[in-house]
């Protein structure tokens, strides 16, 4: 027992940590044992055939579209990514073969083999009504017509995403990388290296608390390159910690994770062994993050048995409540990294033949054929039935429609709020009264309690509406604005994190996936930049890369530090950085009222959404109604009325946009104070409106003055209102520095209020 866990008091007594041991290569029955045994049925092993030549037919294809020697499509000139899964398949149709449905898959950009196992098996499972379901046009036909049918269609649809088509699964948007199939519990194929492990620790985040998912597992595929990427590496520690595993919880249920390393023994173009790992078998690194290994094993992942036997063991201890599981799967990779690869600069033809002779479909043949599955006519049959099947989808992929140019934006955002919450969502238990907000007689309250009310509100009206953070539980978060919450709701809806700002924001993204609302709390904006990935190539582009077929409602609320004196990396104001990512939605209210609508809309919206928060108004006090509203996203609120210059200004800057207002109202100027309350919409009629009739603009933030948001502001309005301007339109920003935490060097950073009266004398 270490020493913080003994009630003793500090023990220094010499002593040896010992480590669990590591099992490696236990399975020890071959295909005839299991049939002797009864534990895999004559049909099972077929499927299991038929899955791994389903997959290697696909890769082969592209691997002959490249020379034209596909024939079917042999006009047909594929140019997209070429990262081939050949000598991998038994790690697929192993794991995906006992999988059900509903468990859900996160994987790679070799993730072809992962999306067509995952469909294959869920379709091989499905009822003739959930067949039907998935593919209404087939409704006229049953049984094994009607699941061959079905079974095309998916590999139609996985090749017509390979080949950039409208009627991909992602409608061509996303592309072989990015494929998904959220009906299957497909949560989408990553294309940044460990991308997807904090997506899939979410999910089983989900699926531990939900009453309905809960007898789910989610399956993370990720390479051995991955395993030294930090956020997986911060996926794995929180998946490990006992909040979740549920000493601790509400829901005594450790997360349904499991972690699949398809360790094929090169990151990229490069060995992994040696070069990148340190370790010689990655379920080591399992015994960093847990006592128990996270029940880390190494599997033969050429062998597909041994690996459906591993995965069926890991659901079992999942079922059991003692996920999470870590598994190695050792594999190997044919070809290079993609075609373009002759790898021959760090791989010999001989290690390449070594791996061959134990290739996971030839042997799998050989041992069907002596166990007398089935005979050499009938194997050859159904690899005929496979490779017709591939072809009649590649031909009609090749010949389907293109996307059209003009909808090279369409389902970037959606446009869908949560307007009613759903059984059995709404009305969730709260276990202890909840915290009180105290007001004023003029019902004023703080920036702070009106944020806090905001997100109470949503919590008692959606149990989906999850809190979590560094410290926000117990503590209530550093600047105390979640205090009472945990009481209420409980340590599964609000919950303490590990300082993991990828895993925080990453794991936000797969929770959302599965329907959930979740609001994350980064304790300064500045840490965004931990999470950049997350948030802007994960929750920002999820919906648009799988053609609308997911959401991601999520919030990130992040505050920011800037005129506290805090420096360089607790001061800045970032919101025009996420603004110029397209996919996500950014709030910044200046005032409580404000800040409560704002907060409510951005929890009910269906997109991603930075909320971002000033620390200096946390204290600032408004009149805001106890009752219910919510203030739209892109409706700018006119703060002040004017007719000779407009401002626009957000977040803190608008207060003293308002000072500088008063003393330009004493010289007999008259400006017009816009806040236009969220970057992203933005309400560019308002402005434009106001300009049209003042004739002068001045764009106003505390963001650093070069790439700020306010230089878009200066750009739209001289396009749309060129013809009404009596001057240029000018900005006002922090000075292009870092924010210093020198009192006076921080003063002369930001703007001031004498800033926005000279930007606005100089312009009369
Ligand atoms: C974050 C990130 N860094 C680098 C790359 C470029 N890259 C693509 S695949 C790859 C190697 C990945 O290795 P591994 O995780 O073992 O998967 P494998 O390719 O072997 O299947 C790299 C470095 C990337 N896509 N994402």
């Amino acid at each position: 027992m270490s020493n913080y866990y003994s009630d003793l008091g500090p023990d220094f007594k010499r002593r040896t940590i010992k480590l669990e041991n590591i099992p490696a290569y236990q399975y020890d029955r071959d295909l005839a044992a299991e049939l002797k045994a009864k534990t895999i049925t004559k049909e099972e092993l077929l499927e299991l055939y038929e899955s791994m030549l389903v997959i290697r037919e696909f890769e082969e294809m592209i691997l002959k579209c490249r020379t034209g020697a596909y024939e079917i499509i042999s006009d047909y000139d594929y140019r997209g990514p070429t990262h081939l899964s050949i000598g991998q398949e038994a790690t697929a149709a192993g794991a995906c073969s006992v999988l059900s449905v509903t468990d859900m898959i996160t994987s790679t950009h070799r993730g072809h083999g992962d999306s067509i196992a995952k469909g294959f098996h869920a379709i091989k499972r499905m009822t003739e009504t959930e067949l039907k379901e998935r593919c209404p046009e087939f409704a006229a036909l049953t049984g094994e017509a009607l699941r061959e049918a079905v079974m095309e269609d998916h590999v139609y649809r996985t090749i017509a995403e390979l080949f950039g088509k409208e009627t991909g699964y992602g409608k061509g948007r996303g592309g072989g990388m990015h494929i998904a199939d959220f009906r299957v519990g497909h949560l989408g194929a990553n294309a940044i290296v460990g991308g997807g492990v904090p997506i899939a620790t979410g999910a089983s985040m989900i699926c531990r608390i939900d009453p309905e998912l809960r007898r789910n597992v989610v399956c993370c595929f990720a390479g051995d390159g991955a395993y030294a990427n930090g956020v997986v590496l911060e996926s794995l520690n929180w998946a490990a910690q006992e909040q979740f595993t549920g000493k601790m919880a509400r829901t005594k249920y450790g997360l349904p994770i499991i972690f699949a390393v398809v360790n094929n023994h090169f990151g990229m173009t490069g060995r992994a062994d040696g070069e990148v790992n340190g370790v010689d078998y990655l379920a080591r690194r399992a015994a960093g993050f847990a006592n128990n290994n996270l029940h880390a094993e190494v599997v033969n992942g050429m062998d597909v048995l041994a690996v459906r036997d591993a995965i069926t063991r890991a659901k079992a201890t999942i079922a059991g409540g003692d996920g999470p599981v870590l598994l190695e799967l050792d594999t190997y990779r044919y070809y290079g990294h993609s075609l373009s690869d002759p790898r021959n600069e760090y791989r010999t033809r001989e290690e390449e033949a070594r791996w061959k002779k134990v290739d996971p479909i030839d042997v799998f043949r050989q041992q069907l054929k002596e166990a007398k599955v089935a005979t050499e006519k009938q194997l050859k049959e159904l690899e005929r039935k496979v490779a017709g099947r591939n072809a009649r989808a590649a031909r009609r992929a090749a010949d389907a429609p293109d996307p059209v140019p003009e909808d090279v934006i369409k389902h970037m955002y959606t446009d869908t709020i949560c307007e009613v919450v759903p059984e059995p969502h709404a009305k969730p238990e709260i276990y202890q009264p909840l915290p009180v907000i105290k007001r004023g007689e003029d019902s004023r309250i703080t920036y702070r309690d009106a944020i806090k009310e905001g997100i109470i509100e949503e919590m008692t009206r959606d149990r989906r509406v999850l809190l979590f953070g560094e410290d926000v539980a117990d503590y209530g978060g550093a600047f105390k604005l979640s205090k009472g919450l945990l009481e209420s709701f409980g340590r599964d809806r609000v919950f303490n994190t590990p300082i993991s700002e990828a895993c925080i924001c990453g794991s936000a993204v797969g929770m959302a996936m599965c329907g959930y609302r979740p609001v994350a709390e980064l304790m300064y904006m500045d840490f965004a930049l931990m999470a950049s990935d997350q948030i802007s190539n994960q929750a920002a582009k999820w919906h648009y890369m799988t053609g609308a077929s997911t959401t991601v409602p999520l919030v990130i609320r992040c505050s920011v530090g800037g005129g506290k004196g805090y420096g360089g990396q607790h001061s800045q104001s970032l919101e025009s950085v996420f603004a110029h990512i397209p996919g996500i939605c950014v709030a910044y209210p200046s005032n409580a009222y404000d800040a409560k609508g704002l907060i409510k809309t951005a929890i009910r919206d269906d997109n991603p959404v930075m909320f971002v928060e000033g620390q200096l108004l946390y204290n600032e006090k408004s009149i805001v109604p106890e009752t219910e509203y919510t203030i739209p996203f892109g409706q700018a609120n006119i703060v002040r009325e004017g007719s000779d210059i407009t401002f626009v200004v957000w977040g803190p800057a608008v207060r003293d946009a308002v000072k500088a207002a008063e003393i330009l109202a004493a010289e007999g100027v008259s400006v017009e104070v816009i806040d236009p309350r969220t970057l992203v919409p933005f309400d560019w009629e308002t402005v434009f409106g106001s300009v049209r009739k003042t004739g002068r603009c001045v764009a106003i933030s505390q963001c650093v003055d070069i790439g700020s948001f306010t230089g878009e502001i200066v750009s739209q309005v001289t396009a749309n209102c060129f013809d009404c301007l009596d001057a240029p339109v000018l900005k006002v920003g922090a000075k292009n520095g870092i924010a210093p935490q020198a009192y006076t060097l921080e003063a002369a950073f930001l703007p001031t209020v004498d800033d926005m009266v000279n930007a606005a004398r100089s312009l009369i």
